[in-house]
């Protein structure tokens, strides 16, 4: 790639914010791409001019860098191959199951590492191209922790940033990696490294310590053999959420939640769930959860519905398939045991919607069931409080980064099946004055702690690393 401009603000992500979709009849066609880091960045990116490096979608398909209003979108070309062992091997079935607590096993294969720091030196030197001098560069998430410190090689002149998505694993999960060194070494290319909760940081400092003999003071590491230093903190990530608000709001959204209500059959209570179909979040226990309720008479399906989005996802991984079919049995046979003629106890939607149906289905929804065994933070939790009005209500998994922060949810812990259930009644049984309360102050957090405003930070910190930004 060459491109004749540079820009002094560069995105690198795995996924460029939109997809390229062939039709067969050859015709291309761009759509905005699933997942939590696009939905965070699109509006942060909105207005900017900057360039963003990221791969297309599609196998062995580089097109030229194209302009999306003033984001300069810049495809990285992978091969079917690479996608298979970066994309598909190291990233999603050896990173992955390690940044989360190792639900899954993990595999390890000397050959998709290899690809890894193919593909990563690739994003670097495409960064390194687009960046003007002394540009800054924002590298995003758990497949490209290699890119900060093969940028800094390249273009020792650019601000380096580097965000994770996803937790960071304690060091004794961590340690199993093969390519842990390489890791840690490539992360401390950067000048600044946000993590979603302090404790993800503090695995990160741990593990400097613990597997590269580096020294830390408070949040910031000494690369060892240098006189750089690089700082780790927390700095949760949130949503648009006066975006979102507005459209939630909208007189054909409101139509449309009542229209899905009346579509449903008007049930007394509507519980819903929101997930890419992975396995960190927790699907299986809440169907277990739910299905135990209605066989112990303590919740009818004459009354009370659950209805589950589970978008698409990594569908060519093993261990997402073996979860698909786990999750359609058990649907299967709630379904089969408890729905009513002409109804069904759980409604599954193995598919993903336009996100003005996404905003109908959370006003809609009573309840909201957030039970990820880990996640980074959890976009769906801020979204529900966003968009619902009246008295609803959030059932959160401690595990998840967003219960550091949604205090007046109703917490869970998703192993413990009994006390889920408990959880889930408490949540469906709390008074409507209550209800209200809760979600009020839930509203309140997020709204104060939009994306806009973990961006600003973000960068702040990133602006002056390796200090702390001064108070605002
Ligand atoms: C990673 C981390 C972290 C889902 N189905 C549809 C749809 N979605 C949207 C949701 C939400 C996003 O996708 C999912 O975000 P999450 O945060 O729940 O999860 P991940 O994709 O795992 O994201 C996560 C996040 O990065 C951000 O840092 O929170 O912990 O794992 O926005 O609404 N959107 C539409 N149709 C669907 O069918 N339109």
């Amino acid at each position: 790639m060459s491109s004749a401009r540079t820009y002094d603000f560069v995105i690198a992500a795995n996924r460029l914010p939109v997809d390229r979709i062939v039709h067969d009849d050859g015709s291309v066609e761009w759509q905005t791409s699933p997942g939590g880091l696009v939905t965070a960045m699109e509006s942060v990116m909105r207005g900017r001019e900057a360039a963003w490096v990221g791969w297309s979608g599609q196998p062995d398909e580089a097109p030229e860098p194209f302009l999306d209003n003033d984001l300069l979108l810049v495809p990285v070309p992978l091969s079917a191959d690479e996608v298979a062992a970066y994309y598909e091997g190291q990233s999603n079935d050896s990173l992955w199951p390690i940044y989360h607590d190792v639900i899954v096993p993990a595999t390890f294969k000397r050959r998709w590492a290899a690809a890894y720091e193919k593909v990563n030196r690739r994003f670097a030197q495409q960064c390194a191209e687009v960046a003007a001098p002394g540009a800054t560069v924002w590298v995003h998430d758990y497949q490209l922790q290699l890119v900060p410190r093969m940028l800094r090689v390249l273009r020792p002149d650019v601000r380096i940033g580097w965000f994770n998505h996803i937790p960071f694993p304690p060091v004794e999960l961590f340690a199993q990696l093969p390519m842990r060194h390489a890791i840690l070494n490539g992360l401390l290319g950067a000048d600044f490294l946000g993590f979603q909760r302090p404790a993800d940081a503090e695995n990160f400092l741990r593990a400097c310590r613990r597997l590269l003999g580096a020294r830390t003071k408070g949040d910031v590491v000494d690369v060892p053999e240098t006189d750089r230093r690089v700082r780790a903190a927390a700095v949760p990530i949130s949503i648009d959420a006066g975006g979102l608000a507005e459209l939630a709001e909208s007189e054909p959204v409101r139509q449309r939640a009542k229209e899905i209500r009346e579509q449903l059959g008007n049930p007394r209570t509507i519980l819903l769930g929101v997930d890419r179909l992975d396995y960190t979040k927790g699907i299986r226990h809440r169907m277990k959860a739910f299905g135990e309720l209605l066989d112990d008479g303590r919740l009818s399906a004459d009354d009370t519905m659950l209805v589950q989005v589970a978008s698409p996802s990594r569908e060519r991984v093993a261990a997402y398939r073996e979860l698909r079919h786990q999750v359609e049995r058990t649907v299967g046979n709630i379904n089969g045991a408890h729905s009513p003629l002409g109804s069904t106890a759980v409604s599954y939607l193995h598919r993903s919607f336009p996100r003005e149906e996404m905003a109908a289905l959370y006003r809609a929804a009573d309840v909201m069931l957030v039970t990820p065994l880990r996640d980074g933070m959890n976009l769906v939790a801020k979204e529900y409080v966003t968009c619902h009005e009246g008295p609803g209500a959030l059932v959160l998994s401690e595990f998840t980064g967003a219960a550091n922060e949604l205090r007046q949810a109703f917490r869970c812990n998703p192993h413990d099946i009994e006390a889920l259930k408990n959880t889930i009644m408490a949540a469906i049984e709390a008074p409507a004055a209550e209800r209200n309360r809760r979600m009020r102050a839930l509203h309140r957090q997020v709204t104060r702690n939009d994306v806009q405003h973990w961006a600003g930070k973000y960068l702040d910190a990133l602006e002056h690393a390796p200090e702390k930004p001064p108070a605002p």
